[in-house]
């Protein structure tokens, strides 16, 4: 098949999926387009079946706002015609969905039907469902869409109740490539973060306040009285500045290492003993799940789709939403016994293989062909 995906580029979890799923499904032979107005993070560079065509929205004093969603469309149309997609795959409702909708119908003017697939994947939903401004746009793009997919039962269900969509969702859920050569813990990059045997635990994010950054700082100032720890902090965005401020009111800046926007963090991960996910809301929780990937248990909220993930009491634990000292008390008590967190790294592992990529993938594969089915005979 020759298919378009379009998704944020990103370091957010849905351009991680939507990249990863291009790669997976270039590995199997079918033609890739990414149309985006970044290069995607996670794509690399030189891949076989994997082309990638970019959106710019030129500057002109007329436009107080760049029409992205109109260069969007455009341009979808352009690489559909050119480069004879069969179909369109957007991650987002808006704007992908809604460009998509324009696209699909300014193609079908010409006679080319092609269907539209649409993941949901969060905050296009949870956070702007809560945004009254948005909800036509959101649920008519829905609704138009070939067919939509959500990426865990609870977004599914949020969708229903904040939307008007009466469309079916299918859940297909996020998933990783057990690939476990690349988490062979670097025991020198280990050694330099924990020179004295302290426990590394880590947080990957985007730093908004969905993510509850202050949280993590006040756990791990509770947990680093109790058991010798670092806090490793993969990411950025807008509350790395209160990090810092907590930091220094505590005095604990030694231990806290803030590491950036890594293209690849799992190195980092590969070093870990325990990962830290306490956000407001979560749709899915893709870090998580990559954390346990590579053997490391989740201290997390149990938010949205987060229990469709982390098992409590097997593959991590989990706490209401904000409850800093339960998720502490968790923390100590899985970091405390190396027996202990040993039986949680392997059990972490064994949870993430259900969500192997080759679990997915197939499910994919076949939405593509019952929506193709469907337009091939407006294309006779
Ligand atoms: O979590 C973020 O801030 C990034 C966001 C995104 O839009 O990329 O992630 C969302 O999609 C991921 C992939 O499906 C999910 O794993 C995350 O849980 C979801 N984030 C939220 O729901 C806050």
């Amino acid at each position: 098949m020759k298919i378009g995906i379009v998704c944020y580029p990103t370091f957010g979890g849905s351009g991680v999926v939507a990249t990863e799923l291009g790669k997976e499904l270039a590995d199997k032979g079918h033609l890739v387009h990414f149309i985006t107005y970044n290069q995607p993070v996670r794509l690399g560079s030189f891949r076989k079946n994997i082309f990638y065509h970019e959106v710019n929205v030129s500057e002109y004093p007329l436009f107080d706002y760049p029409p992205y969603e109109l260069v969007l469309a455009s341009k979808m149309v352009d690489v559909v015609k050119h480069e004879q997609l069969d179909l369109l795959h957007v991650h987002y409702a808006i704007p992908h969905a809604s460009a998509a909708y324009m696209a699909k119908k300014i193609l079908a003017e010409e006679d080319i039907h092609i269907p539209v697939i649409t993941t949901l994947h969060g905050t296009d939903i949870t956070l702007l469902g809560k945004d009254a401004s948005f909800e036509p746009v959101i649920s008519f793009a829905i609704n138009k869409s070939d067919r939509v997919t959500a990426v865990s039962s609870s977004l599914k269900n949020d969708t229903y109740k904040l939307f008007g969509v009466n469309k079916d969702i299918e859940v297909i859920p996020n998933f990783i490539r057990m690939d476990q050569d690349s988490y062979t813990p670097n025991e020198e990059l280990r050694q330099s973060y924990a020179p004295n045997g302290e426990k590394i635990i880590a947080h990957i994010s985007n730093f908004r306040p969905v993510k509850r950054i202050p949280d993590i700082i006040e756990i791990f100032n509770l947990v680093r009285k109790e058991v010798k720890a670092k806090l490793v902090l993969v990411g950025d965005g807008p509350d790395r500045n209160k990090v810092s401020q907590m930091c220094r009111e505590y005095g604990i800046c030694d231990d806290v290492m803030l590491v950036g926007k890594l293209k690849n963090p799992t190195e980092v991960l590969s070093i870990a003993d325990l990962f830290m996910l306490p956000s407001e809301q979560e749709s899915f929780g893709l870090a998580a799940l990559e954390a346990m990937a590579a053997g490391v248990p989740v201290v997390s909220s149990n938010t949205g789709g987060i229990p469709e993930v982390n098992r409590h009491g097997v593959s991590g634990m989990m706490s209401n939403v904000g409850d800093i000292e339960e998720m502490a008390k968790h923390s100590i008590y899985l970091l405390e016994s190396e027996k202990r967190l040993e039986k949680f790294k392997k059990q972490a592992l064994e949870r993430a293989k259900e969500f192997d990529i080759s679990k997915v993938l197939s499910r994919y594969e076949k939405l593509y062909e019952e929506a193709l089915e469907e337009v091939r005979v407006l294309n006779q």
